[in-house]
């Protein structure tokens, strides 16, 4: 039996104020091919379908696309909410879907609902678990088992009565981690203070394979079947030398499976460039690669350079992010860490960093005069 892992689509998801979505559709059109290719038994989906609660509608229709296309395939899906999604509105209609064998797990109601599908070598049990709060599995299993999200998934388990002669799939959405060993982290994924939100992966032992979703770099937690299938797409410059994935698990006899990663290759990449202005917006280094890409570009150039974003954008149109890195920002960076304390710098001040920051060059007078008004208008002091 194969299944198709995949997770965290953030379907509507915005970085750097650009929408995602036509790069989202091709993705998903993309990874519709390869369960054409593959044949899949199941597509499990584990969570953060969609990037927010309330999702634009253009997104709905998208994930609507995607299903629908597998739908009509014959491929089974399975999905779960993440901490991301509104576990109610996932759950809209879902009743209705699963007689075209699209399963969806929005909100936890007290047990590990299960699945069951077959092979030559007999049951597989698919279980799908939410994304699980401790709030939302305390009015189930009581405060004391679940003042932790460890203790609360491992309540939230106990209720599975796993058959320990099947095989067994979970399909997750939690933090996992594996002892003390730190898992690969990046900056488009919602963090916790402190790791609370962390679930040994030890409360996964009784499942043959793990289908997580939560980080979005793909990645194995302890066990190779435990693992994050990762974002289909980089969501942030942190995952820039990352390679996107989805994962196919072939299930042979108990015991036995196999894990492949068919690469995902994006409509428009996200990445970084460095160096002099000149030398990145030469044509040579602009023709080297896609200039459709969305580019970080951190420049090096000693000199005050006249409007840098108008001129990278001249040829690099999907330009997210312009840093300096050169002696004189250093100094300036270093004098404003020394000055320390934000709360010590007048709005005007945190202004000027701010916009020097995104745009990359200062305020001109006449712009410098309008914040200072509408800063008066705030009701702020202005020095
Ligand atoms: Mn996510």
């Amino acid at each position: 039996m194969k299944l198709l892992h995949l997770s965290d689509l953030h379907i509507g998801k915005r970085v750097c104020e650009f929408s995602m979505l036509d790069d989202q559709r091709f993705i998903l059109e993309q990874i519709v091919g390869i369960a054409g290719d593959v044949k899949p038994d199941a597509v499990l989906i584990a969570g953060d379908l969609y990037d927010r609660s309330i999702p634009v509608g253009e997104a709905v229709t998208l994930l609507d696309d995607f299903l629908t296309e597998l739908a009509g395939r014959g491929i089974p899906v399975f999905a779960i909410s993440g901490n991301h999604d509104s576990p109610e509105r996932l759950d809209f209609g879902s009743r209705i879907m699963r007689e075209h064998r699209v399963t969806i797990a929005g909100t936890f109601q007290g047990t590990v609902p299960r699945a069951d599908l077959s092979d030559s070598f007999g049951a597989v049990h698919i279980y799908l678990l939410p994304f699980l709060r401790p709030a939302a599995a305390q009015p189930f299993f009581g405060a004391e088992k679940t003042g932790s999200y460890d203790g609360a998934v491992r309540a939230a388990i106990e209720t599975a009565a796993l058959c320990p002669d099947k095989r067994n799939i979970l399909v997750a959405h939690q933090f996992v981690i594996s002892g003390s060993s730190e898992p690969l982290r990046c900056d488009s994924e919602t963090v916790s203070v402190g790791g609370l939100d962390s679930v040994d992966v030890s409360a996964f032992d009784g499942f043959d394979y793990v289908a997580l979703g939560h980080l979005h770099g793909p990645q194995k937690i302890g066990r190779d079947s435990v693992r994050y299938a990762g974002s289909p797409l980089k969501y942030s410059f942190s995952e820039a030398r990352q390679k996107k994935s989805v994962t196919v698990i072939e299930l042979g006899e108990k015991g036995k499976l196999e894990l492949t990663q068919i690469p995902l290759k994006p409509l428009r990449d996200m990445r970084e460039i460095r160096g002099p202005i000149a030398e990145l917006t030469a044509p040579e280094t602009v023709a080297g690669a896609n200039p459709e890409d969305y580019i970080r570009a951190v420049l090096t150039d000693e000199d005050e350079i006249a409007d840098p974003a108008g001129k990278l954008r001249a040829v690099y149109p999907n330009l997210m992010r312009i840093d300096f890195e050169n002696r004189r920002m250093n100094a300036e960076n270093s004098g404003t860490a020394a000055a320390g304390d934000p709360s010590r710098r007048t709005p005007m001040q945190l202004f000027e960093e701010f916009y020097r920051d995104r745009s990359g060059s200062p305020m001109s007078e006449r712009e410098r005069e309008i914040i200072g008004k509408i800063i008066e208008e705030a009701g702020e002091e202005t020095v």
